[in-house]
C-alpha cells in the first residue's frame, strides 16, 4: 500500500493506483474528458491536472492525475486557484476549436464536454480565434464523422484500435490542423470499418454519430398509403429506458411496445420472434453439417459488423459462416411474404422498420442481396437512441406508459429469443434447441452458464448423441472483433477445434452495441452497461413460460402454414444468404 494525502485527506491505496483512482476512492471528483477507464488513459486533454508535492518538494508544472502513479508522501491538491485556472484554460482552448452549435447538436444533453463546461462554470471563452478546417463525412449508411465537433481526445482511436483490433481512426495532419480520421482522408464508407459504432460509444461529443433515419420513418408513418411495421431487437428493451432517466439495464419491454403503438406504427412486432426462427434455421443447418460432413466449425451470422469483419479479414472462413440471414433480415422477409399474404396486404405498401441497438444494422439492411423478389427485407433501421428521440419528439411520457404486448402474429417470443442480445445468448439458445432435437427429450436444464458473462472468449462442451453416438460438441463464444480474431487464428493454426462458434462484433454483444444509449465515461466507473443490460435479458428469459425457440407457437405455425420445415426450399429463398470475398 502507498500512503498519500489528497486535499488534506489521508489515503492508503495499492501502489499501482493512479492519483485519479486514489482521489476517487477518497470521494474526491477530479474532472476528466479524454479519460476512458482501461481504454484511453493518455493524458491528452489535460483536464485532470492537479498540484502535487512529494515530501515537500513541488512537482514541476501540473501533472495529469489520470497517468500519475501514486507515491508515498505525495501531497495532492485538486482544488487550488492554480489548478482551477489551468483546467479552465485547457477546456477553453478545446472550446475555441469546437463547433459550439449545441442547441442543434445530436448530443445536446448527453455531451460530456457540455456537462464539463457546466460543472466548471465556463461562461465565456477567452481564446476565440480561427478554427481548423474539417470535413463532414456522411457517406456511409451507418456513421457520420464530423471533424468540426472533434476534440482530439483519442477515445475513438483507442477503442477501434485496442478494443476492436481494427484501427480505422487515427490522428492525421499536424499541429493546429490535427484531425482524427481514417487514413488518407478516406470516407468511412470506403475503409474496412465494420460500422460497429463502438467509436460512437466512446465519443464524448458528436464528432462520431449515427446517420439517422428518423425523418424517413416519420414520413412513412405519415403516409396513409403505407402499412408501417416495426420490429425491436432483443437488446433495445434493456437500454431504451436510459433515454428517459431510468437506471442502466432496466427492462422496459412493455413501455417500449406501448410507445411504438402511440408513435403510429400500424403493427408492433418483435425481433425476438425471428430470433427464435433463426434458431430453427441455424440449429437445423448445424445438425445437417454434422450429418453430411459439412464445413465445421459453423459460425453464427447475425451480427453484421462481424460478417463484414469476416469478409474483409478472414475470407477463408466464409464457408464456415451459417448461411442464415440475421433475425432482423429474416423478420423483414417474413413480413413481406407470409404476413402480407395472410393479411391480404400488398407487400409493396409495407414499410419495414427495425429498431436496433446497432449501427451496423443500417448498412446490413442496405446490402444489395438483402431483398426478395425486389422487395427490401428492411427499409429503415434506427437505433435505440433514435427511437428515444422519436418518443421525445412525439412528447410521449415514456415512464408513465402502461405495459403493452406486441401484436400477433409475429410478436410472440421465447426466452431463447430474448437472450440473443447478450454475448453467448445465440449459442445458449441454439444449444437449448439442438440438445432437445438430438436427445428427443424436453430437457429441463436450459441454462448454459459457461457461455454467459463478459469474458472476451468463452468455451464450453456438451455431450450429445449424434447419429446414435455420444459426441462431445465443443463450442466457443467471442465478442468484440479483437476476440473474434483470437478465436479464428487459433482455429486456423490448428490450436483449437470447435464445432460451433458464436461471434458478436460488439464487446458484450448487442446490449453494448453502437446504437445503445450513451453512458458517460464517468457513469461507467460505477456501472458496467454490458453486464447490467445482459442481466435484464437473462431475468426476462427466466420470467417467461417458454424458453426454447422450437416451442414458439407462432414460429411453429409459420412452418405449418408456409415454410413447411427448417431449411426448406422456401426458407432458403427468404431466410438465407451468401457472403462476399
Ligand atoms: Fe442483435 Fe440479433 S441479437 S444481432 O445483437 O441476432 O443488433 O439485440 O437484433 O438481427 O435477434 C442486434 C440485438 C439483434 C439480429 C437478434
Ligand atoms: Fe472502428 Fe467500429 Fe468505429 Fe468503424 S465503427 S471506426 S470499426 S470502432
Amino acid at each position: 500500500k502507498v500512503n498519500l494525502t489528497i486535499n488534506g485527506i489521508q489515503v492508503s491505496v495499492p501502489k499501482d493506483y493512479t492519483v485519479l483512482m486514489a482521489a476517487r476512492e477518497a470521494g474526491i471528483d477530479i474532472p476528466t474528458l479524454c479519460y476512458l477507464k482501461d481504454i484511453n488513459e493518455i493524458a491528452a486533454c489535460r483536464v485532470c491536472v492537479v498540484e502535487v508535492d512529494i515530501k515537500g518538494v513541488p512537482m514541476r508544472n501540473l501533472p495529469t492525475s489520470c497517468v500519475l502513479q501514486v507515491q508515498d508522501g505525495m501531497n495532492v491538491k485538486t482544488n487550488t486557484a492554480k489548478v482551477r485556472n489551468a483546467v479552465r484554460m485547457n477546456v477553453e482552448l478545446i472550446l475555441a476549436n469546437h463547433n459550439r452549435e449545441c442547441l442543434t447538436c445530436l448530443r445536446n444533453g448527453t455531451c460530456e464536454l457540455q456537462k464539463l463546461c457546466d460543472e466548471l462554470g465556463i461562461k465565456d471563452i477567452e481564446f476565440e480565434g480561427e478554427k481548423r478546417e474539417s470535413a463532414l463525412d456522411n457517406l456511409s449508411h451507418s456513421i457520420i464523422r464530423d471533424g468540426s465537433k472533434c476534440i482530439l481526445c483519442g477515445r475513438c482511436v483507442s477503442t477501434c484500435r485496442d478494443v476492436q483490433g481494427i484501427g480505422i481512426l487515427d490522428f492525421t495532419r499536424r499541429g493546429f490542423n490535427t484531425e482524427v480520421a481514417p487514413a488518407f482522408d478516406y470516407s468511412m464508407k470506403d475503409v474496412p470499418c465494420v460500422y460497429c459504432g463502438q467509436c460512437i460509444q466512446a465519443c464524448p461529443v458528436a464528432a462520431l454519430r449515427e446517420r439517422t433515419n428518423i425523418d424517413d420513418v416519420w414520413e412513412a408513418i405519415d403516409d396513409p398509403e403505407k402499412f408501417v411495421v416495426v420490429q425491436t431487437a432483443p437488446g433495445v428493451r434493456a437500454s431504451l429506458g436510459e433515454e428517459f432517466g431510468l437506471p442502466v439495464g432496466t427492462d422496459v419491454t412493455g413501455k417500449m411496445v406501448a410507445s411504438l403503438k402511440r408513435l403510429g406504427f400500424d403493427k408492433v412486432f418483435d425481433t425476438n420472434f425471428s430470433a427464435d426462427l433463426t434458431i430453427l434455421e441455424e440449429g437445423t443447418e448445424l445438425l445437417n453439417r454434422f450429418k453430411n460432413g459439412g464445413k465445421l466449425p459453423m459460425i453464427t451470422s447475425c451480427s453484421p459488423g462481424w460478417i463484414r469483419y469476416c469478409e474483409i479479414n478472414y475470407p477463408d472462413f466464409l464457408d464456415n459462416l451459417s448461411t442464415c440471414k440475421s433475425p432482423q433480415q429474416m423478420f423483414g422477409a417474413i413480413v413481406k411474404s407470409y404476413y402480407a399474404q395472410k393479411e391480404g396486404i400488398d407487400p409493396k405498401k409495407i414499410v419495414s422498420v427495425s429498431v436496433m441497438p446497432c449501427t451496423s444494422k443500417k448498412t446490413e439492411a442496405n446490402r444489395p442481396e438483402m431483398e426478395v423478389d425486389g422487395l427490401r427485407d428492411v427499409d429503415f433501421s434506427i437505433t435505440t437512441r433514435e427511437l428515444g428521440d422519436m418518443i421525445k419528439q412525439a412528447r410521449i411520457n415514456f415512464t408513465k406508459l402502461p405495459d403493452e404486448h406486441p401484436d400477433s402474429i409475429l410478436g410472440e417470443y421465447t426466452g431463447a429469443g430474448v437472450i440473443f442480445g447478450a454475448t453467448g445468448g445465440v449459442m445458449e439458445a441454439a444449444l437449448r434447441t439442438v440438445a432437445d432435437i438430438l436427445t428427443g427429450k424436453d430437457l429441463e436444464n436450459v441454462e448454459y452458464q459457461n457461455v454467459r458473462g463478459i469474458e472476451g472468449v468463452k468455451e464450453a462442451s456438451v455431450v450429445l448423441p449424434i447419429e446414435g453416438k455420444d459426441t462431445e460438441i465443443m463450442v466457443a463464444v467471442a465478442h468484440g472483433t479483437a476476440n473474434a480474431a483470437k478465436v479464428l487464428n487459433a482455429v486456423r493454426n490448428g490450436e483449437k477445434q470447435y464445432h460451433f462458434i458464436e461471434v458478436m462484433a460488439c464487446p458484450g454483444g448487442c446490449v453494448h452495441g453502437g446504437g445503445q444509449s450513451h453512458v458517460s465515461a464517468k457513469a461507467r466507473l460505477d456501472v458496467n452497461p454490458k453486464s447490467k443490460r445482459a442481466d435484464a435479458l437473462y431475468e426476462l428469459d427466466r420470467s417467461l413460460p417458454l424458453r426454447k425457440s422450437h416451442k414458439n407457437p407462432e414460429v411453429i405455425k409459420l412452418y405449418e402454414e408456409f415454410l413447411k420445415e427448417p431449411n426448406s426450399h422456401l426458407s432458403h429463398k427468404l431466410l438465407h444468404t451468401h457472403y462476399n470475398k
